[in-house]
């Protein structure tokens, strides 16, 4: 069976992925961040880093045993190039990435060395290991940013609104540029918002969820957010990485829209979730201009017609499905219950 190395396997969409994979029979291998100095060799990971992986994403989803890992010093070369020799793997997930809009901010440089630059290095470490290993990079719909096209498809013009979108817009160029230049079978799958149980607080829709549940369970009295006037496209997670494996299985490499197709401004998600446990949202929560963004990508939703025509890919939750399902995890995980708690709506 193929073997499949994901980098960024700690977020929600590498635990996602592996579990997708490892269902369909693939050994994978998960690259995590190294703590040891830039020189020294990366390798397999002991039982303390394995340890330390159990309150992860990949603990939750119960695959925490199954997925191998490595690990990667992101700046260099030559340790994804050792990371590549160890796991040899036919198809590489690139979900690593400094991924907050919001920090991105603050940290211009950090997520242009990781998220923009560190794409260029593992695209570089793949030609030089085995230049037939299929590449998928994370790109995102944040790189539209500004957009004067409205649905967005591959083609619409890129006006990134902040230096994680920037950042982005670079790792995706690149990613066509060794796909042209080099023949590499690179793809790169342009993802709107994507939402599940996994995701940490710093990101807007668990952050809305579970204050909910909190102020439902009179753990919380209120919940501060920046601007609710943006409207974003949301969809599933797991709905999501099945298109990211499905880009790596054709004849050939191309990039591709990942979208529901439809908008929603915050203000209505909001209102959503807090009418799930019978709150009007009026009473609790509290603009903050404080945590509105230096620039804002203010509306953004996909057309993913390539991806219906040529993947056969469609997202199967809807909205409205969605809001109700996150909101329905977190107060099992407010009442302490964890271990009922369904990652899968
Ligand atoms: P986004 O997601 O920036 O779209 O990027 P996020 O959930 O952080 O913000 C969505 C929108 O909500 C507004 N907002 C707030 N956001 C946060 N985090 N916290 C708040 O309190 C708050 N109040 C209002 C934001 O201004 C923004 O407009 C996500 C990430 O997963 C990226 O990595 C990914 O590439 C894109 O989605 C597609």
């Amino acid at each position: 069976m193929p073997n499949a190395l994901i980098t960024g396997i700690r977020g929600q969409d590498g635990a996602y992925l592996a579990k997708l994979l490892l269902d369909k029979g693939y050994t994978v291998w998960g690259a995590i961040r190294s703590h040891t100095a830039a020189t020294e060799v990366s390798g397999e990971i002991g039982r303390a880093e394995r340890e330390a992986m159990s309150a992860s994403s990949l603990h939750a989803l119960g695959i925490a045993d199954d997925v191998r890992l490595v690990s990667v010093d992101y700046l260099q070369i030559d340790s994804l190039a050792r990371v590549l020799d160890i796991t040899a793997p036919h198809e590489v997930y690139n979900l690593a990435a400094q991924s907050s809009v919001a920090r991105s901010f603050e940290a211009p440089t950090e997520t242009g060395e990781v998220t923009g630059l560190g794409v260029a290095r593992l695209l570089h470490a793949v030609r030089e290991v085995n230049p037939q290993i299929r590449f998928y990079q994370a790109s995102s719909s944040e790189m539209f940013g500004r957009s004067r096209e409205t649905p967005q498809n591959e083609n619409t013009p890129f006006y990134p609104r902040s230096p994680y979108g920037a950042a982005k817009v670079y790792a995706h160029c690149m990613t066509v540029n060794y796909r042209e230049a080099f023949g590499l079978y690179a793809c790169s799958g342009i993802l709107f918002n994507h939402e599940s149980p996994l995701r940490p607080e710093k990101f807007v829709t668990r952050k809305i969820c579970g204050s909910v549940a909190r102020i439902k369970m009179g753990l919380q009295k209120e919940l501060v957010l920046g601007n609710i006037e943006v409207e974003r496209d949301w969809g599933f997670a797991g709905d999501y990485v099945q298109a990211m494996h499905l880009m790596l299985g054709q004849d050939q490499a191309q990039d591709y829209i990942i979208a529901t197709g439809e908008n929603h401004s915050l203000r209505e998600f909001t209102q959503r979730a807090f009418a799930c446990v019978g709150l009007d949202y009026h009473d609790w929560v509290r603009v903050d201009p404080g945590l509105y963004r230096p620039s804002e990508v203010n509306a953004v939703v996909g057309d993913a017609s390539r991806a219906h025509d040529q993947l056969g890919w469609r997202p199967r939750v809807s909205f409205e499905e969605l809001v109700d399902f996150l909101v329905d995890v977190e107060l099992k995980r407010a009442r302490g219950e964890e271990r009922l708690v369904e990652y899968f709506p």
